[in-house]
């Protein structure tokens, strides 16, 4: 088998080197997830997007395992002979044994290969193998919930796949490191038949936690005192529950993707994570450094068009002093933080008007539910704004300003109740393209292991609200100075109650609203200036600190794993911008107030203002700050009410 190459990871525009000599010699890695080339949510963006670098790294000896859906298959997968040889030969085996096993290459950055398993092929050992669960670990799985006999048949048949590989005649050695509870059970099973296979288990969510805050639950001022298998019980989620716990139980190295994840988990799944594993992102350069403020331009006009057929007839606002605001993600409702945008939204709208704002913001809720069909009369809006592109009459010149104040309603709200699509009738774009128009990211989520929408934006130039509860909102109050001046707004729903909260969210928006267009174009330039914090190239060192973990767990004989200084995450902080004022009351603004007209002209020297914030990134670099304070595990009270 080919040696595996090691990775050196290097300095990024002034964070901490990290140089890594591991000898991979004569390793295999697997990475098993039910979101491998099958987009479900999160998961799927972790493992497509740290593709590249892992592969880099691995090279040949780098294996992704996941089901095989027929349509995925069509649009993303390339099928091939296998390559490696005891790979080949398990499969073989595995085929010739009534199983449907496929290896290919993803068509993703990287090109990793992949392993895909026809789980529903293989139906008819349903109830062998459920009761060998039974038998051995005292979990017994209900009939009627399919995904978690979907979460049998990938446990039981990926363990198989281990363990023919781990009987080649000279067998690599192996590691197999598993995402999320629906692949938890193969890690499982890896350990309860000795499988010489180093395992490691990251969770991006705990079952408990997500059905907890779904619920009316003060959940982070109680997670010492639940009875989790009550609590588990009383959902009808045990089982799925067990699943995940063994799975943590059972690793050689447990991780999650962000701290208050880790205590979530510790109270939860009864283990505290051996180390975080944040989520990075591929991160895409131009060349040159005005580019993604032309992107931004050039995708608002779509959206400006988008907004001229929705409000046809009735676009009684200037769509030049229009901001974009928009929430996205998964309909949990309440859990992605939509219930208190939308009161914020309320009170956004009474503040604009009584203190006579001339901006109107647009606020979009990009979360897919069940639809029926697309509604006529805004197909019909959109058609004749097409015909009559171009023509439409400038509403500004038809209407004095007092009228206009009259008229105007400050907030509109635009449901979009499916994913985003270049092909859709309504809102012809992309998901990159939308976030690249709109102004600001809402994500104001009460549960948010880590929360890839703000950091998407974040790479994108883009603003963005978060909070102290998310993954990223931590990650991110723990790395910047002042993230705000930064674009990154982290609101507080860990010591405040909800109304304090939407207050506080009410507050960022309305200071947002009062930006000059000067003022957002720096404020976008210092938020894309942080995207290397987000980078697999950067990030990928906590999964290669777990990998290295788990292989000297099980092999000690062969590997000896020394922690490195940055295993905590921690131990660099960007510094506020240079060009921003030290007050904290004068940082909301990048320049000392200006007539209007001044204010929105956009030509100033950016180049000037990047090169002095860069250059105060490079030097007093506050290096290594050990350990930050834990996250407490009760939290002072009187506010935690939901
Ligand atoms: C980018 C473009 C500018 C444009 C600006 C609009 O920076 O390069 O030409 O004026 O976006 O910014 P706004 O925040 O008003 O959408
Ligand atoms: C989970 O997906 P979610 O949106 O259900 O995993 C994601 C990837 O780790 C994470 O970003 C998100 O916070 C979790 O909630």
């Amino acid at each position: 088998m080919p040696l595996a190459r090691s990775l050196s990871i290097t300095s990024l525009s002034g964070l901490e080197e990290w140089d890594e000599e591991f000898d991979l010699e004569d390793a295999v890695l697997f990475e098993i997830a039910w979101e491998v080339a099958n987009k479900v949510g999160g998961i799927y963006t972790v493992i497509q997007t740290k593709a590249r670098l892992t592969a880099e790294e691995w090279g040949e000896n780098y294996f992704l395992v996941g089901p095989y859906v027929e349509s995925n298959v069509r649009t993303q997968v390339e099928l091939i002979e296998p390559t490696n040889p005891a790979l080949k030969r398990a499969i073989d085996k595995m085929n010739s044994s009534g199983c449907k096993v496929y290896f290919g290459r993803w068509l993703i950055e990287g090109s990793p290969y992949v392993v895909l398993i026809d789980v529903a092929f293989t139906a008819w050992n349903l109830d062998k193998w459920k009761k060998e669960l039974w038998d051995n670990f005292s979990i017994g799985v209900p009939w009627f919930d399919r995904e978690a006999n979907d979460a049998v048949l990938f446990g039981f048949l990926t363990a198989w796949l281990l363990g023919e590989v781990a009987q080649c005649e000279e067998p690599p050695h192996i590691l197999a490191h598993f995402h999320e509870w629906l692949a938890g059970l193969g890690l499982a099973l890896c350990r309860q038949r000795q499988l010489p296979v180093a395992t490691i288990f990251t969770t991006h969510a705990t079952l408990l936690g997500r059905y907890l805050c779904a619920g009316s639950v003060d959940f982070y001022n109680n997670l010492a005192d639940f009875n989790v298998d009550k609590e588990a019980g009383d959902r009808q989620i045990y089982h799925r529950y067990c699943l995940e716990r063994t799975a943590a139980r059972c690793a050689h190295v447990f991780t999650t993707v962000s701290q208050i994840t880790a205590v979530e988990a510790e109270h939860l799944l009864k283990r505290k994570p051996d180390i975080i594993t944040p989520n990075g992102l591929n991160v895409k350069k131009f060349s040159a450094m005005h580019e993604f403020q032309n992107l931004h331009a050039q995708s608002k006009n779509r959206i400006q068009e988008f907004i001229r057929g929705h409000f046809y007839g009735h676009l009684d606002f200037n769509l030049d002093k229009c901001l974009f605001l928009f929430i996205a993600g998964r309909y949990e409702f309440s859990n992605k933080g939509a219930d208190i945008f939308l009161e914020a939204l309320a009170r956004l709208n009474y503040l604009l008007r009584v203190n006579h704002s001339d901006v109107t913001v647009v606020a979009f809720f990009i979360m897919p539910a069940r639809t029926n069909n697309f509604n006529v009369e805004t197909l019909k809006g959109q058609a004749v704004r097409k015909q009559l592109c171009g023509q439409l009459p400038d509403v500004s010149k038809m209407l004095s300003k007092d009228d206009f104040t009259m008229m105007k309603r400050a907030i509109f709200v635009i449901f979009h109740p499916e994913f985003l699509s270049s092909t859709s009738p309504l809102l012809p774009m992309d998901y990159e393209e939308f976030v690249r128009g709109c102004h600001l990211g809402v994500f104001p989520s009460y549960y948010e292991p880590w929360g890839y929408t703000p950091a998407e934006c974040t790479v994108m130039g883009i603003p963005s609200i978060s909070t102290n509860l998310s993954g990223f909102g931590c990650f991110m109050e723990e790395h910047i100075a002042d993230p705000s001046a930064y674009g990154i707004y982290i609101l507080d729903r860990r010591y405040r109650g909800v109304d304090e909260s939407c207050n506080q969210l009410t507050s960022y928006l309305f200071q947002f609203c009062q930006q000059s267009r000067r003022a957002r174009i720096i404020q976008r330039n210092r938020t894309e200036r942080l995207s290397d914090l987000l980078d697999w190239r950067y990030l990928g060192r906590y999964y290669i600190s777990a990998r290295h973990m788990a292989l000297a767990k099980a092999f000690p004989d062969t590997y000896f794993y020394q922690p490195h200084d940055s295993d905590t995450a921690q131990g660099f902080r960007y510094p506020r911008p240079a060009s921003v004022p030290p007050s904290p009351s004068l940082s909301r603004h990048s320049s000392p107030r200006q007539s209007e007209a001044e204010e929105d002209d956009d030509r100033y020297d950016e180049d000037a203002e990047a090169e002095k914030d860069r250059l105060n990134i490079r030097q007093p670099l506050t290096l290594p700050s050990k350990k930050g304070p834990a996250l407490p595990y009760t939290l002072p009270g009187a506010n935690g009410e939901r």
